[in-house]
């Protein structure tokens, strides 16, 4: 009799708690490809072939390490589709008295996992996931009794907890947050360093033909694929970034540049979230490269605060809000996607830019994701589940619990308030100070009115207008609704005219 332990394709670590409580001699690991995970929504292609390839890495890693391993292929013959199944025919297969697996990133597929008791008639162990540092009963116990959840005090409450950038017990520096030294446009000619690439070995290259041959109807391209796809390069993706992109990324972590999608951005999303990546040694290193003089400290705490504060915050809220979080939808939004999201023509350069880098490496940073994109989304009023599922397909990165939060809670402010203070609503002036993709845009970002005018900026006015009942009684939105209580009524009157043409268009499938 022995143990089956299930490992997802996004728990690639030995030290995740389930392979950690199983006995290598005894005990078994399944690993599988399957439909139901690689169909639920349908992913980009790279995202895809990013996790089969390091899911099949790691298997060779744990077979490296004396563990018994099954791994199943998404084209092997016996292949049965959904994770359910790869482990009844596992428990059939070998002598299994128990089946354990480290808690899933999302609601669904827990709540699935908690059937399969029932089903396979012996009992099936959830361990947590301990690769995050706040525990679930943390940030319960924060959180409860609080009428908004703001990520800002959390963070310090995990400065303070993991001791990172402390002095005495004060924050390194006299402040919590140099959020006010994370904002410059960046100048032209600058020297952004290349992004850490690597050649595909014989597995990567095998899982890139099958992503072509089975999932050529899913959107994105698999060209020049190049991530990490084991630990070990992961490990020098962070070297990389802390040495070359540290010192810059809290100068330039709100900018944005046609034809830069990296930046000077860490891109250890896709491996922290995979595990293959601690968030504990990202953040070693860039502490480490403040102490030693190499980076300063807003790019540093810039940095810290995306992963002890962010990224442990929205995994928090995920699942103290689940499973209502999803049904919220506190500005009735209900417009369906545009087509320009999956690459449709569209005039908005802005727009362009970011859906074609999406397009192209299943990755955009942080304020593309959230100013353009999801801006659009909102001051459209986007419908929020057509707007999820389409963040959980395009980006390498994405799972639920972290997709989520930010979609909803950030962009969509699905939830009234709980995520963030107001709305991140802005008008192609914001677009226009933090990029340079209005230099090549059809419209004008100066103009606010008429048919040559930056939809963003009537579409911004017609969206407080359209929201003013419930948000204009938002103290932090008091400054803004008094702007426009004192515009010309011509000129607002002419704004909501462009925007409703603009929907109309829409509507039509037109290119706006
Ligand atoms: P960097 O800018 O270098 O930041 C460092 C790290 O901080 C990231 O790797 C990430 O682990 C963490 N981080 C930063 N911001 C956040 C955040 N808001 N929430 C959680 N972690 C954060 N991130 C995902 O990992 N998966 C998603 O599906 C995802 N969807 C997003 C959707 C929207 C609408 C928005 C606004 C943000 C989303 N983010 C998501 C957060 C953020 O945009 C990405 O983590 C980041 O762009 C990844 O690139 P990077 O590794 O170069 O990050
Ligand atoms: C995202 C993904 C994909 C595309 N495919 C698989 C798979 O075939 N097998 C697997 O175990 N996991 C896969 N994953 C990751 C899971 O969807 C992920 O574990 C859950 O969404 C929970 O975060
Ligand atoms: Fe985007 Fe408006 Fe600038 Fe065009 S003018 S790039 S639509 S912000």
């Amino acid at each position: 009799m022995s143990k089956l332990c299930l490992v997802l394709g996004d728990q690639l670590s030995l030290d995740m708690s389930s392979i950690q409580s199983i006995d290598k001699q005894k005990d078994r690991i399944l690993m599988a490809e399957v439909k139901q995970e690689a169909t639920y929504v349908k992913h980009h292609k790279k995202k895809i072939a990013f996790i089969f390839s390091a899911m099949r890495h790691f298997a060779q890693q744990l077979d490296a390490n004396g563990y018994q391993v099954d791994y199943i292929k998404y084209d092997d013959a016996e292949n049965a589709g959904s994770l359910l199944e790869q482990v009844k025919k596992a428990c059939r297969q070998h002598d299994i008295s128990e089946v354990t697996v480290a808690q899933p990133g999302e609601y669904r597929l827990l709540e699935d996992i908690k059937q399969w008791e029932e089903e396979l008639n012996i009992p099936v162990k959830i361990t947590p996931d301990n690769r995050f540092m706040a525990e679930q009963s943390f940030f319960h116990d924060w959180a409860e009794g609080r009428k908004q959840l703001r990520m800002e005090y959390f963070y310090r409450e995990m400065r303070k907890k993991h001791n990172y950038l402390m002095e005495s017990g004060q924050p390194t520096g006299g402040k919590w947050n140099y959020d006010n030294q994370n904002r410059e446009k960046a100048p032209k000619n600058l020297d952004i360093p290349s992004p850490t690439v690597f050649e595909r070995d014989d597995i990567t290259n095998e899982v890139i033909a099958l992503v072509k041959d089975s999932f050529s109807e899913h959107f994105g391209d698999l060209d020049d694929f190049h991530y990490a796809v084991t630990r070990k390069q992961a490990l020098v993706v962070l070297e990389e970034f802390i040495e070359h992109r540290l010192p810059k990324f809290g100068q330039y972590q709100d900018a944005m540049i046609e034809g830069e999608p990296w930046m000077y951005h860490s891109h250890v999303s896709f491996y922290i979230n995979t595990g293959l990546l601690s968030p504990q040694e990202c953040m070693d290193a860039a502490e480490q490269a403040y102490a030693s003089g190499q980076a300063p400290l807003n790019s540093v705490e810039g940095f810290i605060r995306q992963i002890l504060g962010w990224r442990e915050y929205v995994r928090g809220f995920y699942w103290y809000l689940m499973p209502d979080y999803k049904e919220k939808n506190y500005l009735s939004a209900s417009r369906a996607l545009p087509d320009l999201y999956w690459g449709a023509e569209t005039k908005m350069n802005c727009l362009k830019q970011c859906v074609k880098e999406t397009k192209e490496n299943a990755y955009a940073h942080h304020i593309q994701r959230l100013m353009v994109l999801g801006n659009f989304a909102l001051l459209a009023g986007l419908d929020p589940d057509q707007v999820n599922e389409w963040y959980l397909i395009v980006y390498a990165d994405a799972y639920e619990w972290v997709e989520l939060p930010n979609v909803s809670g950030m962009i969509l402010f699905t939830d009234g308030g709980l995520l963030a203070s107001k709305p991140y609503a802005a008008s192609g002036a914001y677009i226009n100070k933090m990029s340079d993709y209005c230099r090549n845009c059809e419209y004008s970002v100066k103009e606010k009115t008429g048919h040559q005018a930056c939809p963003f900026n009537y579409l911004y006015w017609d969206f407080l207008i359209r929201h003013q009942d419930v948000l204009g009684k938002n103290p932090r939105m008091g400054m803004i609704y008094n702007t426009l209580k004192k515009m010309d009524e011509t000129k607002v009157s002419h704004m909501q005219q462009d925007a409703e043409a603009f929907f109309e268009k829409l509507a039509n499938n037109e290119k706006v």
